[in-house]
């Protein structure tokens, strides 16, 4: 399977520069130099600096208009570039890494995803994008809440990272989302390695196209993991890798429209009656009723680890806040504003405009200069040349 994940502001170009450490064929794409040049492991030449004109290479400081006008700009240069990497290969899944709470990534990852949908009909653009954290206030959620919307149009599926959930404690931020991003990726490519690998019953890139083809709904990825020797019963930690604590977003589950999961360990842990046990729940609960497994016999391993994607989701706490709080939001601030308008024509009503206060015209001007007027005809004639008559 052919992914290609292309980052987009620096959230996105973080999360972009793991995968790459990962092996994965990655692009940055950002409206701040300073931040392209920070990343470590993918190569300069695949570091694109958009919106130079519109910013100076200085980022659009959370303006995902701004954001939007820098990628629309260099779009030209940005398609040549992956066109260039990609090829003659076909890519299946275009992964599309950013922030929604920002400038360049919330505004520019729509452009970017329509004009990849427009050139490679065939290939999918899936968004994974990296949710604020309630603490980060008003913009970042409203900035979330127009790009939920754009992509909603635009995308196969939207894989929603809830900053929120991930968040542990009160630990740094720098250092929270490092862990973020770590998570992200260590699921995201553990899954991704999974796929096209041979063996009895495994998920073929047509699968994973087939369960991220959800027109534009919200998808999430569960993860859980054991040692081998502990585990006691497999279908438990299948279970654990959908429940809430799990996945990347709160959502309900039952909204789900279809489910994947890849199960990676030793042979001897993998009981098919245990397995078939949990599929077989799952199966039930989600509303598409259909489930793609993988299995992955490994007896070097001494983990257990299942991978889980469910796709479709419509019904999610997570997307939901977002978007109730940016409306309200809205309705207060037109509200406000009209309040604002009517009080100013309140005050204002019944001024008059005072013209006859001062003084205009010949008589006016007389009041202020009080000698003789200038004759301006006479001494324009006394200037001139004599030629010039
Ligand atoms: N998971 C995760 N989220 C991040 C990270 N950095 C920023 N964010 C989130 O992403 C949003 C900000 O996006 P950035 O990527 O910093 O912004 P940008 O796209 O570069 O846009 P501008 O800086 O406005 O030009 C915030 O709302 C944060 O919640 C990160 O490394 N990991
Ligand atoms: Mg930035």
């Amino acid at each position: 399977m052919k992914a290609l994940i292309i980052g987009v502001g620096q959230c996105g170009t973080k999360i972009a520069d793991l995968f790459s450490l990962v092996n994965f064929d990655a692009v940055a794409i950002n409206t701040s130099r300073g931040d392209l040049d920070y990343l470590k492991h993918i190569p300069p030449e695949r570091r694109i600096l958009v919106g130079e004109g519109v910013t100076g290479g200085k980022g659009v400081n959370a303006n995902p208009l701004l954001g939007r006008e820098a990628m629309r700009r260099d779009l030209p240069t940005v398609m040549r570039k992956i066109g260039s990497l990609i090829g003659y290969e076909d890519v299946d899944i275009f992964f599309l890494t950013f922030g929604f709470g920002g400038g360049t990534g919330a505004g520019g990852t729509p452009i970017l995803a329509e004009a990849l949908k427009d050139e490679y009909p065939d290939s999918l653009v899936v968004a994974v994008g990296a949710l604020p954290l309630r603490e980060e206030g008003i913009r970042p959620t409203i900035n979330a809440a127009i790009t939920i919307d754009k992509l909603s149009k635009i995308a196969d599926s939207i894989i929603a990272i809830d900053n929120n959930k991930l968040k542990e404690g009160d630990e740094d931020i720098s250092r929270a989302y490092e862990k973020i991003n770590y998570t992200i990726v260590e699921r995201i490519a553990s899954l991704l390695a999974l796929v096209d690998v041979p063996g009895e019953q495994t998920l073929d890139a047509s699968d994973l196209k087939f369960v991220l083809k959800a027109f534009g709904s919200f998808a999430t990825v569960g993860y859980a993991k054991a040692d081998a020797g502990k585990i006691k019963n497999l279908s438990r930690l299948i279970l654990k890798s959908f429940e809430n604590e799990g996945l990347y977003l709160d959502a309900n589950i039952e909204s789900a429209l279809y489910g994947l999961v890849a199960i990676h360990g030793p042979p001897e842990t993998m009981k098919a009656a245990e397995i078939f046990e949990a599929l077989d729940y799952l199966t039930k609960r989600i509303k598409g009723k259909q489930i793609f497994r993988g299995f992955y016999p490994d007896p070097r391993e001494r983990e257990i680890e299942v991978v889980t994607l469910l796709s479709g989701i419509y019904d999610s706490k997570s997307i939901e806040d977002i978007v109730v709080t940016a409306k309200q939001y809205a309705q207060s601030f037109i509200k406000a504003r009209e309040e604002a308008e009517v009080k100013q024509k309140k005050l204002l009503s019944g001024l008059p405009d005072f013209d006859d206060v001062y003084p205009t015209g010949e008589d006016g001007m007389s009041e202020i200069y009080d000698g003789p007027f200038p004759d301006v005809e006479e001494a324009t004639k006394k200037l001139r040349r004599p030629k010039d008559d």
